[in-house]
């Protein structure tokens, strides 16, 4: 019997020790820094090409130690290790080897409203309505979901930060996991926008929802004319800029939202602080139950 035991733990031990190893991978990234976020624990860095990983773009990067941004500015050339595990990304070791002049705002600072002419929209005031293309290649739109509260994110499925698109994944994932285990009480439907219609055609987004385990009842994923889907998206703050060169180099911020039963703006999550707890407790304080 205790060998039976010890053998058990024995394996025990084993397994865990095996999966506390997660899919780590470290990259080496170079860039300039364009901003620091006041906690000094998240820069925006414009960066050169991730070697077999992602293409030069410019994003934030978190560290986990407030102090690898510390004696650094905007416009500080750093090189830094990009730490990349299943579900968390983060640089370590960030090191100043120069300073240049700043080329221009970050693309956080851009906001939609200057650039593009499209209004932000309100607390309170109704969503317009767009032509969207769900998963099916159905032509599909916003009025179709009235009576629902709805959760909208932006995202795209090639998006290489686990920080990022893939994060929105898991937290939807997470929520409808939520919605089923009540039946779905509160009346919610998830849906989620891909701005990069090139890639994301409907079939890719079938599998990538198939893959999430996307319900088809509670959760779409939608896409459509690139520049009406840009349009709709910056009406909620979404900024997305494309590389001339590379149609993967996205930059992109993050923006979720609520609607309400009648399809006005009750809620807007920037960034990705937000959890699903956080998120269906707002539903249920803001809209209410059905
Ligand atoms: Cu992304």
């Amino acid at each position: 019997m205790r060998i039976r035991i010890l053998f058990c733990l024995g394996i025990a031990l084993l397994a865990s020790a095996c999966s506390g190893t997660p899919n780590r991978h470290e990259y080496t990234l170079q860039g300039q820094i364009l901003a620091i976020a006041a906690d000094r624990k998240d820069a925006t860095i414009k960066h050169e090409d991730i070697k077999g990983f992602m293409p030069a773009m410019t994003m934030p990067y978190k560290v986990r130690d407030a102090k690898e941004y510390d004696n650094l500015a905007p416009g500080d050339l750093v090189t830094a290790t990009l730490v990349v595990v299943s579900n968390d990304a983060y640089l370590k070791d960030v090191k100043k080897v120069g300073n240049a002049p700043l080329e221009k705002p970050p693309a956080e600072a851009a906001m939609p409203t200057a650039s593009a002419g499209f209004e932000l929209l309100k607390l309170g005031q109704p969503v317009p309505d767009a032509k969207f293309i769900n998963q099916d290649g159905k032509p599909t739109t916003l009025a179709s979901l009235q009576g629902s509260a709805v959760i909208v994110t932006f995202i795209y499925t090639n998006c290489p930060m686990p920080t990022f698109c893939p994060l929105m994944d898991r937290h939807f994932a997470t929520i409808q996991e939520k919605l089923k285990a009540e039946h779905n009480e509160l009346k919610v439907h998830l849906l989620s926008v891909s701005f990069d219609p090139a890639a994301d055609t409907p079939p890719v987004l079938k599998k990538h929802a198939e893959k999430l385990g996307a319900d088809p009842k509670l959760w779409t994923f939608v896409t459509g004319d690139r520049d009406d889907i840009d349009q709709w998206a910056s009406r909620f703050g979404v900024s997305v800029s494309r590389a001339m060169n590379d149609q993967r180099d996205i930059t992109h911020n993050l923006r979720t939202a609520i609607l309400d039963r009648q399809g006005n703006l009750v809620q807007t999550y920037t960034g990705n602080e937000w959890t699903p707890e956080q998120m269906l407790a707002d539903v249920r304080v803001m809209v209410g139950v059905d």
